[in-house]
């Protein structure tokens, strides 16, 4: 039988350890062996050990020798192992079923899999192969991201793929690729330490990525100073040397201004950027325009600030630049990044050691889960899907014909909007929880119950999952191997500790299940994730992110193998089996097959490219209805959305609900005080929640975090506006308004009691 969960809300009353009887029944936890791995969460990829006893995962110890975490992990990482054997792990199939409580009853995992081939051939049959859509997740082992790609492609011939990196890191990865030809952090973290400047740009590195955040530490003891820009005094912020306190929205703005003063100063490197990169007489024009007193007005910065900024950035002689979703979640994401870009370009700082650039990687495997095509315009290696020459490769690593490979899809919100039109009827999910994730998820929900059939993938019933007609149990981290890209571009192993439970399966056992039940198993008969890694090398070879010369034996022997690792020498051709990998990109005299000797960018004449980043104001901006900024993110305690962390006991006691951050001056005029209930309301919906009164934010913003489902979900106020270009939501930014609530709200007599 599978424990079928109680309702999302409510989940978090189900406080842990959950440990198995027979263990809580043990007389001692000792494990029976230690399985070196990687934390599930975040993009940091800590270096774990987990302690393993019979098939349970019963807790963990550190792994002191991983170089990039040394031992440290953060509140998420050491209380994951509490997931395994939570009572709502699924262990069976679960079909809809209104006639049950729960909404759903048990089904055998084969009747399942045929049930579920069934629908998509009934679809397909009737409405054409892109009737069908598929959504992917960047918390997924490259391996299995490769292989989602290819199922959408080659087994369902459906256009429609995309993953939720969509709502996280394309807005960097777009202007990376625009500026230097290829997405990658460019330094090992290793090199902040001893660097003179950090700029964080939109970043709460300490409750974000924590082990980052040490790195930060380590720099500034040894004399760095840090920039802090943020709407919010984050944690890191209240230690820092400047703080740019810039209103939401309005980071291009703010970084034009800092160029205009770093020209006007002669706080640039010339030589640089003469040798090495084309485009900044356009940019220099654009920022013309930005006068420290017009920058401070759009901005809300402190002219004296802006010029502090200038100042410690252009003279510095080595620096780290570090944004992550704060300018990132914007209809004008990519113009912000590419303003940080410009920056680092103008000081002629990148490509040595100490000196570099990185936009901070979210997800678990943010990195390689964006480079293996399970993008809607991509193929493995980076590749693209509209280039010819790109899928006559894939084409013949998969033995198919390059004409049956569809065109480019859609991103991840539009297909619901196609959803919502009537276009995809039918949805399998794996690894994504788009009700809680995506802006202006009421619609979201709409648009779930008009699928005529919706199959997803997890361990948990997450609280998409609840619209779903089946879900098919799939695998947690520890109980699969794979490897994962982490937040520097070191490709690493995940290694398993555990068998799946139950009828659950591996996720790409599921995958394979399907494409046979569907008939269509050409290209799915792998019987490990090893095997599909070895097509992945072959199929990545050539592109820009080029595995080819990366093995498992390779990652353990090195703890970690940077890509691009060639298994070709890409100057001469000859095979390198030793090819150790690349920690820095671009170093003076570096060769890659773009360029080809030209130079150290990833494009033909070897230059990085300025491109002008322009200024927009946000979509939904403040007005006298609305007339205050509402941005949302994370806390430390909680992930994403929520499915997991909100099953972990200790986790959910350290934050156990969302609240709404005010600064004491806007509550005072609000007639709100701390612990009041509070409704924000934006055009889209209103939440009511409690206020949390801090002077850590600008009086003219609120800020509340979206791990939480239904009448606490941030998203039911956010706005789907996106980005022209990367199509990452607006979450960052959206007017609202304020009110002390009438009195509490509906679900809070399901509360824990205040702590
Ligand atoms: N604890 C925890 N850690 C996580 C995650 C998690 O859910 N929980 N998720 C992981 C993932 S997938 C991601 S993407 C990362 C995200 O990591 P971060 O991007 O660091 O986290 P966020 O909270 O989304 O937003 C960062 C900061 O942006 C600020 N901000 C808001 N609006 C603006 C603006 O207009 N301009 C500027 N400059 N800043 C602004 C917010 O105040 C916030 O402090 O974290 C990863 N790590
Ligand atoms: N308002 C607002 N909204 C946001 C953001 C924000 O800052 N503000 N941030 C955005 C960002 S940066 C992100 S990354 C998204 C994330 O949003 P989502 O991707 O929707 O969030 P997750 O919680 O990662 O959902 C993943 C689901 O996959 C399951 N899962 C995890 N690992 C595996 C696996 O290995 N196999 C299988 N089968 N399932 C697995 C989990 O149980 C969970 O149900 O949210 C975005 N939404
Ligand atoms: S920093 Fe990230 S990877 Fe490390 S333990 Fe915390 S959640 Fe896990
Ligand atoms: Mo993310």
């Amino acid at each position: 039988m599978a424990t079928i969960p109680v309702d999302d809300l409510e989940i978090t009353r189900q406080f842990g350890p959950h440990l198995s009887a027979s263990t809580r029944a043990g007389t001692s936890t000792e494990p029976d062996r230690l399985v070196k791995t990687h934390c599930c969460f975040c993009g940091q990829q800590c270096g774990i050990q987990l302690k393993v006893r019979g098939n349970e995962v019963i807790g963990f110890e550190p792994w002191e020798e991983f170089p990039f975490n040394r031992g440290m992990l953060c509140p998420k990482g050491v209380k994951r192992y509490l997931q395994g054997s939570h009572p709502d792990r699924l262990l069976t199939a679960v079909r809809r079923d209104p006639s049950q409580p729960a909404g759903f009853r048990p089904m055998p995992y084969d009747e399942a899999i045929a049930f579920a081939a069934g629908e998509i051939r009934r679809l397909q049959e009737a409405h054409g192969n892109a009737a069908i859509g598929v959504l992917g997740g960047a918390s997924l082992t490259t391996e299995k991201t490769y292989l989602l790609g290819k199922f959408a492609r080659v087994c369902l011939k459906t256009p429609y793929i995309d993953y939720n990196g969509r709502l996280c890191m394309v807005s960097a990865g777009a202007a990376n690729k625009k500026a230097f030809g290829i997405d990658r952090t460019t330094n090992p973290w290793s090199d902040m330490v001893g660097t003179e400047v950090i700029w964080i740009a939109g970043s709460n590195v300490a409750e974000c990525s924590p082990i980052t955040t040490n790195y930060v530490w380590q720099a500034r003891e040894q004399g760095a100073k840090i920039i802090v820009q943020d709407p919010r005094i984050t944690p890191i912020a209240r230690t820092c040397d400047l703080f740019l306190p810039v209103r939401p929205g309005r980071d291009a703005a703010l970084f034009a201004g800092v160029l205009h003063l770093m020209i006007e100063n002669g706080w640039i490197d010339r030589e640089f950027i003469a040798a090495h990169t084309v485009g900044f007489e356009q940019v220099a024009e654009y920022c013309r325009a930005f006068t420290p007193a017009r920058t401070a007005e759009v901005t809300g910065v402190p002219e004296r600030s802006i010029r502090k900024a200038a100042e410690l950035w252009g003279t510095a002689r080595s620096s780290f630049l570090l944004h992550a979703r704060g300018i990132e979640h914007h209809s004008n994401g990519v113009q912000n990044a590419l303003g940080t870009i410009n920056l680092v370009l103008a000081s002629g700082r990148i490509g040595r050691p100490k000196s570099g650039y990185g936009t901070i990687v979210g997800q678990a495997n943010g990195q390689g889960g964006r480079e293996h095509g399970q993008k809607c315009d991509q193929l493995p290696g980076w590749r693209d899907i509209s280039n010819p020459e790109h899928r006559r490769h894939i084409a013949s690593v998969w033995g198919v014909d390059e004409r049956d490979i569809p065109g480019p899809g859609v991103d991840a919100y539009e297909m619901f909007r196609k959803i919502d039109a009537g276009e995809i009827k039918g949805l399998i999910s794996i690894c994504f929880n788009p009700k809680i994730s995506l802006p202006d998820n009421e619609f979201v929900a709409r648009a779930l119950d008009k699928l005529e059939f919706y199959v997803a993938i997890d361990f948990f019933l997450n609280d998409t999952a609840r619209h779903a007609d089946l879900v098919l149990p799939g695998s947690l981290q520890e109980e699969d191997e794979g490897t994962v890209t982490q937040v520097e571009g070191r490709v690493i192993k995940i290694n398993k500790a555990v068998d799946c439970p139950g009828e659950a399966r591996r996720d790409w056992v599921i995958l394979q299940d399907l494409a046979r039940a569907l008939g269509r198993p050409h290209g799915f008969t792998f019987s490990s994730p090893r095997e599909v890694f070895d097509e992945l090398r072959v199929a990545s070879k050539g592109g820009v992110a080029d595995y080819s010369g990366i093995t498992y034996e390779k990652i353990e022997r090195q703890m970690g193998v940077f890509w691009p690792c060639y298994a070709e020498d890409p100057e001469t051709g000859r095979p390198t089996p030793d090819h150790p990998g690349t920690p820095r990109l671009f170093e003076r005299g570096s060769y890659n097959p773009v360029a080809r000797g030209a130079g150290p960018f990833y494009f033909p004449d070897g230059k990085a490219r300025f491109n002008v980043a322009e200024y927009r104001t946000p979509v939904d901006d403040v007005s006298e209805e609305f007339p205050l900024f509402l941005t949302t993110g994370r806390v430390v305690s909680q992930f994403l959305s929520g499915a997991q962390t909100r099953r972990i006991g200790p986790l959910v006691r350290q934050y156990p609900e969302p609240r709404i951050e005010i600064h004491p001056r806007l509550a005072d005029k609000l007639g709100i005080a701390d612990g009041d209930w509070a409704t924000c309301e934006t055009r889209r919906g209103a939440i009511t929640l409690r206020a949390m009164v801090v002077t850590t934010i600008r009086p003219d913003t609120i800020f509340i975090p979206y791990h939480w489902a239904g009448p606490k979900s941030a998203n039911r106020l956010t706005v789907a506006a996106q980005d022209p270009i990367s199509k990452i939501p607006q979450y960052k930014v959206c007017a609202c308004r304020v009110r002390r609530a009438e009195g509490a709200p509906d679900y809070a007599a399901r509360l824990e009691p205040q702590q």
